[in-house]
């Protein structure tokens, strides 16, 4: 039988603008890295039907959404000081699928029913699909996610003294699909449809709705994935305390996430103030020329077209 990596060597090939070649496997562009760790996943995770997983493509407010799923979950296991986001990266709190759980199911905290991926609807591990487990999605405006992620990249390549390349290289590309986890429509679409089909299943959530109004959706995650929140804890400001805690503000200026790092010890090390930016609606005004945006909005408005979502 031929090995993963073999597999991935006959897939379609395209040089992405982060570094390394990027592969089309299951209709998304993704790094050897993280296709091998999905095609594990794939054939050996066995969901339970207490898990949660978040999806998101990247750059849409995942580090954020782990942190206000993980401070919900826990919020009776630990108080205003003990919880471990004070001290851990959500990344470090919440495991990926694709890299934390593809060798087995059973490599995590049985108290913890969280977990993540960026791999797309179509993707997941049948038995996530199958279970009854609840699944939370989060979307954004795709100029300011392709924003995002490019500073991520630029940053990153810095780190590592590669010459980030210019804006219109990644803008490009992520226009064609070919940016990580990618085509981008297609992720959300995949997402949105899914969630119309099996709404009890599917919590399908937008960045910029959930910056408007931050309590609400801590509230709607929190029923939605079975947390719901007592009319005690409602009057005592539960929910208040876990958005602020989870604030950019709040998170980015933690000492773990100023000078900590992400996956230590192995190539795939980051520092954790990277996942940390700006945290705005809008940044990308400051980036695209209008000619951009308006070619993003029309790819935007063509893709989605019938399917009743706008971004
Ligand atoms: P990932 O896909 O690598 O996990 P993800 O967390 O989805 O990254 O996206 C990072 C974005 O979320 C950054 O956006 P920016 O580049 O436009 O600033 C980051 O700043 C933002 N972000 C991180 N934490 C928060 C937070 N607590 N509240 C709001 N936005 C946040």
């Amino acid at each position: 039988m031929a090995s993963f990596k073999e597999i991935i060597s006959t897939l379609p090939r395209r040089k992405s603008w982060y570094g390394d070649d990027t592969f089309l496997y299951q209709g998304f562009w993704c790094d050897t890295f993280f296709i091998e760790g999905l095609m594990r996943a794939q054939q050996n995770f066995r969901s339970q039907p207490s898990d949660i997983v978040i999806c998101s493509a990247m750059k849409t407010g995942t580090t954020w959404l782990k942190s206000l799923t993980f401070a919900i979950v826990t919020r009776s296991t630990f108080d205003d000081s003990t919880n471990p986001l004070f001290n851990n990266l959500s990344h470090d709190c919440v495991p990926l699928l694709e890299v934390d759980l593809a060798q087995s199911s059973t490599n995590r905290d049985p108290k913890n029913p969280l977990l993540a991926t960026h791999a797309p609807y179509c993707s997941l591990p049948r038995s996530i699909i199958d279970s009854s487990c609840k699944i939370v999605y989060i979307c954004r405006d795709p100029k300011d996610s392709l924003v995002s992620l490019y500073h991520f990249f630029a940053r990153y390549l810095a780190s590592k003294d590669m010459k980030p390349p210019a804006l219109e290289e990644a803008f490009e590309l992520f226009c064609q699909g070919v940016s990580s986890y990618g085509p981008y429509w297609d992720h959300v679409l995949g997402f949105w449809k899914a969630s119309l089909d099996r709404p009890d299943k599917i919590l399908f959530l937008k960045y910029e709705e959930m910056i408007e109004d931050t309590i609400l959706y801590v509230k709607k995650i929190a029923d939605f994935i079975g947390y719901p929140f007592s009319f005690e804890e409602l009057e005592k400001g539960s929910v208040e305390k876990i958005v602020n805690m989870c604030s950019f503000e709040n998170l980015s200026n933690l000492e773990v996430n100023k000078s900590g790092k992400h996956r230590e010890g192995t190539p795939a090390v980051i520092e954790n103030k990277m996942y940390f930016r700006k945290g705005k609606v809008g940044d990308w005004e400051n980036y695209l020329t209008p000619e951009m945006a308006a070619r993003l909005d029309s790819i935007t408005l063509q893709k989605l077209n019938g399917s009743g979502l706008t971004l």
